[in-house]
């Protein structure tokens, strides 16, 4: 299928000769002498939507013990459309103290993770995943992620639309392979007991992960230009009229290889509801047989789009789903991330959004987070909403459950944790360190701190109901999209970070290198006076990002490919 004349890599082998995702995962499972994996299992573990870690903290003592590393896994649980049930809720609060390390991750892709599941409890922890009726294939590996579509508390009809055509893609796009179910489910064939055929895929799968959002503007709160596929839901009429289908976005890049580079997307055309399974099936085909299989670096969609062109994509993609795509209609958005606090939806239920620091969900001194959200999937009669900014919405509260959410909400002072300054509202980090085993600065760790200090910086600066959206990778990877933050800052090495800045607050703009090597302990004296600065100077309703443009900082990146590595 690959249309590439160069040496296929590695993992294009691994996954010919894995039959159809087996490889030899059920005997590494049972091997008792080791807490790990194959190495080539676990290339095919993360189409099951399992990862093997290490807990990174431990790993010079046990090497020094001459100890195997404290190998553990990640477990992604897709939640397509970021929506699960109360009981769902439960279960997986139950798992993450079953089996994982008490904590419940949501995740920049409104899913769930959970870290530390050792060898010997993946089955069980996929089987109590299975019985909440969720699941983790395709949660990682070379194939369609958890399709996200924004969870639009004041819109709740159109949320209900938007989200069935997140979920039938979803469905559409699922391997077919029954691997899954053999090996995690014990050998329960609920989809069939036919050979395997991936009838999308193929036995090689997407030469590189393909991820697939919605977005209702005015919100962009999907950030939908960083995706490899981004649906645009155009209202007409107060009507889903269809969709603005957005390709080639992608944030990862690789420190000092000017090959890669994060790209957002570009329009490709206007789609209507019942062709977009047709158009987006294209789609994911043509990048299926022309994406390159020989380098991962150069893997993803944007790489083909940029070295084939636009309008040989849009051909590509007519000719095989047999439709002329309609010239993008007009959108505009206002804003990426979450409103907090409590909406009012158009059926009479009531949506609160509630800020969850870095996603995850856990009891600490502070606040018994994780036990307040128990305690009310207990009653609640709605649903749960995973938002792609790591937070969570309870959702469709009805009239008469809403005073005893209300009481277990000020009981647990979850009530108040939306009301902080807004750099903090609209801070987001990845997980990094300990699990992360490509992370090469602390994240998840670290941002909480560093924002405590620019908070005073933005105190001062009278700022503190400004929204200045700030976003930390432990590695330029970029899973907390920090290359669309007003401020974004990427681990270059233990304690030092890239500052960028420049990025559009409406999610349209990439931000741009302002210095590297920034030391940890540095960061706010270098971005304290900037912002002090743009308290003094900003224009009537001016946007951080956009101050730093007008000011001189950073010049804007206009095109990914040329602007993004050129000097500034
Ligand atoms: Fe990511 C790899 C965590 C969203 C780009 N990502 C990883 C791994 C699995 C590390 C690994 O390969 O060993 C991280 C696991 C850390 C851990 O201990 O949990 C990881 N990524 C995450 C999450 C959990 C970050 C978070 O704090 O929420 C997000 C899970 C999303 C989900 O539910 O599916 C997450 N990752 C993203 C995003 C953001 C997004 O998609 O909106 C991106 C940037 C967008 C993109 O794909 O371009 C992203 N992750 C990557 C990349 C770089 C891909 C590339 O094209 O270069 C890697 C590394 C890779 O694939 O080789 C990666
Ligand atoms: Fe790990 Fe890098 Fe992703 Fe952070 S950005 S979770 S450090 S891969």
């Amino acid at each position: 299928m690959s249309a590439t004349a160069n040496k296929l890599s590695k993992n294009e082998d691994l996954k010919e000769a894995s039959n159809f995702l087996r490889g030899t995962i059920l005997e590494g499972l049972a091997d008792n002498s080791t807490g790990a994996i194959s190495e080539a299992d676990t290339q095919l573990t993360k189409f099951h939507g399992i990862y093997m870690q290490d807990d990174r903290d431990v790993r010079a003592e046990r090497r020094n013990k001459k100890l195997e590393r404290a190998y553990s896994f990640m477990v992604r649980v897709r939640v397509p459309g970021g929506v699960c049930s109360p009981t769902q809720w439960l279960a997986m609060d139950k798992l993450s103290d079953d089996y994982a390390n008490h904590t419940l991750k949501l995740t920049t892709r409104q899913a769930f993770q959970f870290h530390g599941i050792i060898k010997s409890n993946l089955k069980r922890s996929i089987q109590a995943i299975n019985h909440a009726l969720l699941d983790t294939i395709a949660a990682c590996g070379d194939v369609n992620r958890n399709v996200m579509c924004n969870p639009n508390p004041e819109q709740s009809e159109v949320h209900a639309e938007v989200l069935k055509v997140a979920q039938q893609l979803s469905d559409h796009l699922t391997p077919k392979t029954s691997a899954y179910h053999e090996i995690w489910l014990d050998g329960e064939k609920t989809i069939s007991s036919e050979p395997d055929v991936e009838p999308i895929y193929g036995k090689t799968y997407l030469p590189r992960k393909f991820k697939i959002v919605i977005a209702v503007p005015p919100s962009n709160d999907v950030d939908i230009f960083a995706h490899d596929l981004g649906l645009i839901a155009i209202m007409e009429g107060g009507k889903l009229a269809g969709f603005n289908f957005t390709v080639g976005g992608g944030m990862g890049m690789t420190h000092n290889n000017k090959a890669t580079y994060p790209r957002l997307g570009d329009l490709l055309g206007f789609v209507k509801p019942e062709d977009v399974i047709k158009v987006v099936e294209a789609i994911v085909t043509t990048q299926r047989d022309f994406g390159d299989r020989s380098d991962r670096k150069h893997a993803r969609l944007k790489y083909t789009i940029d070295d084939r062109g636009l309008d040989w994509f849009r051909g590509e993609v007519e000719s095989r789903c047999g439709l002329k795509l309609e010239q993008p209609r007009e959108f505009k958005f206002e804003r990426t991330g979450d409103r907090y606090g409590w909406v009012e939806g158009t059926n009479g239920k009531f949506n609160l959004t509630l800020f969850v620091q870095n996603g995850r969900v856990r009891d600490d001194r502070e606040l018994q987070m994780k036990t307040a959200l128990r305690e009310i999937a207990k009653i609640h009669d709605g649903d749960f909403r995973l938002t792609a900014n790591q937070n969570l919405v309870i959702g469709a509260i009805s009239p008469e459950n809403k005073p005893a959410i209300e009481k277990l909400l000020a009981e647990y002072k979850l009530d108040t944790c939306f009301d902080r300054p807004g750099i903090r509202l609209n801070s987001m980090a990845c997980v990094a360190l300990p699990t992360c085993g490509l992370a090469l600065a602390e994240s998840e760790r670290y941002l909480p701190d560093l924002v405590t200090e620019l908070e005073n910086a933005v105190e001062q600066a009278g700022l503190a109901h400004d929204e200045i959206v700030i976003r930390m990778t432990g590695c330029p990877n970029g899973c907390a999209r920090p290359y669309l933050g007003e401020i974004g800052l990427v681990g270059r090495s233990p304690g030092k970070y890239n500052l960028y800045l420049g990025a559009g607050f409406d999610g349209s703009r990439l931000n741009k290198l302002y210095k590297e090597n920034v030391k940890q302990e540095e960061i706010a004296k270098v971005v304290g006076p900037i912002i002090e600065r743009y308290a003094r100077e900003r224009k009537d309703g001016e946007r951080f990002g956009d101050f730093t443009i007008r000011a001189g900082y950073v010049k804007p990146v206009k095109v990914a490919k040329t602007d993004w590595w050129a000097a500034n």
